[in-house]
């Protein structure tokens, strides 16, 4: 069996063309093939056409070949929470406290202010009414997925949040993945997954009411869904377009190289597709760390899923951290560790983030489960613009305006103008026929 070799990973930055630097910051491509938009389409058609017995035949041949009821009914819920070790409990419990105050502070406050003598201007917050959350299923569980969705839309107070999640073969849900829904509030769950559990949420279903929005990662087909729905008015808003796991570390010559192996391969075991990087200039730094990346790479349980990733990796060697700062920005990670001697300063700079970790004990892993911040992250380099999740995405924002008379007055001549310079004349007689008239 041939072993990787990482020494193949390595590059120094200056040595690299432009076009062999854009290559090797490049994503592992997702498959967003034609063949899977077209399979992903039909799902949605079939779903949309049949509704349940659509959704129920595609988990049937995907995850649990006898389920027929998708909603989970509360007893097998209760049944299967109460399986649940105390260690595990508690550690939601930690987990969802800390979120959850994170969160809480990101409570939105409207404005109401007098633009003008008169004129008073609001801006609102209105929870979404209904949102779904999607938990993939796949090669791992994830009940900190759950807490990152649920805690903000629970502190929201959306009138109605649901989840679906893929069951397993015997058409259950994992009880930490329920636990953690209950911690939430959340008693509407559904077992299904992949692009029919995105088209039943998006366009509803005999036994899954429709939402507004829904949120969450997942794989290939779910993202396509996702994307497909978000474009359709009479399907769903979605979150952010969600891809595979990224982790970009700098790290300069005081940094501890088992750390940063360890936090490199914490990401790598996502999935194959996921990917990680190392900026340092000490070439030093580079060799110990890819030697750690090698030793430690053993002693995982998913060494073959973290091996493919490393295979898409990179520990590259920069001339200073001025150059670590201006590649890093450009790449814009999901996840960026600063693992350098003025991490706090260097960390002002780097804006083009999902989330940041500062210093040498703050690994990603932190952020993942129970830090407070929410792992829901723009990946792709969407991080140049998206926002990472939080409490304002469960809110929608509007405005509102009142005007008395002498404020109506007051603008009247400004309003008129731009009305008739616009040729609009309807719009400056809803102004001239209210103060003509004597009030
Ligand atoms: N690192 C993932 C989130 C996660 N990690 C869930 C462990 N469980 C987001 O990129
Ligand atoms: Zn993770």
């Amino acid at each position: 069996e041939r072993r990787l070799d990482l020494t193949t990973r390595q590059f120094a930055w200056s040595q690299l063309s432009a076009s062999a630097r854009t290559e090797l910051l490049e994503r592992p491509a997702q498959r967003v093939s034609g063949e899977l938009n077209s399979t992903v389409n039909a799902i949605i058609a079939a779903v949309r056409a049949e509704g349940d017995a659509a959704v129920v035949r595609y988990t049937q041949q995907f995850d649990c070949p006898t389920l027929t009821e998708l909603r989970y009914p509360a007893e097998a819920i209760a049944r299967q929470v109460a399986k649940l070790p105390a260690a595990t409990k508690a550690a939601i419990d930690t987990a969802y406290a800390t979120i959850r105050r994170f969160h809480e502070a990101q409570r939105p406050q409207g404005i109401k202010i007098e633009t003008a003598p008169g004129i008073e201007c609001e801006l609102r917050y209105a929870p979404l009414a209904a949102v779904g959350l999607y938990v993939p299923g796949g090669t791992a569980v994830l009940p900190s997925t759950a807490l990152m969705l649920g805690v903000p839309a629970q502190l929201a107070d959306c009138p109605r949040v649901v989840l679906a999640s893929p069951p397993d073969r015997n058409g259950d849900l994992a009880p930490a993945l329920l636990y953690a829904a209950q911690c939430c509030g959340i008693t509407e769950i559904y077992r299904c997954g992949g692009a029919q559990a995105i088209a039943a949420m998006a366009y509803g279903t005999e036994s899954v009411g429709k939402v507004n929005k829904i949120f969450g990662p997942g794989n290939s087909f779910v993202t396509a869904a996702k994307q497909a729905v978000s474009q359709d008015p009479r399907g769903a808003a979605i979150d952010m377009p969600a891809g595979p796991s990224e982790l970009l570390v700098i790290a300069d010559e005081q940094a501890n190289p088992a750390y940063v192996a360890a936090d490199l391969l914490s990401q790598a075991e996502h999935g194959a597709d996921s990917q990680v990087v190392l900026l340092s200039p000490s070439a030093a730094m580079i060799t110990a760390v890819r030697e750690q990346l090698v030793t430690q790479l053993q002693q995982l349980s998913r060494v073959t899923t973290a091996e493919q990733a490393l295979a898409n990796s990179a520990l590259i060697q920069v001339a200073d951290l001025d150059e670590a700062v201006a590649i890093s920005q450009d790449y814009a990670p999901e996840h960026l560790s600063v693992q350098t001697a003025d991490a706090e300063q260097l960390a002002e700079r780097l804006t083009h983030v999902g989330s940041l970790f500062i210093g040498p004990y703050t690994p990603e892993s932190g952020g993942d489960y129970a830090t407070g911040t929410n792992h829901v992250l723009p990946t792709y380099g969407f991080a140049s613009t998206a926002s990472s999740l939080g409490l304002l995405d469960f809110y929608r924002r509007y405005t509102s305006q009142k005007a008395t008379r002498e404020g109506l007055a007051g603008l009247a001549d400004a309003i008129v103008e731009l009305a008739r310079t616009e040729g609009l004349d309807a719009h400056a007689r809803a102004v001239t026929v209210r103060l003509e008239d004597e009030s």
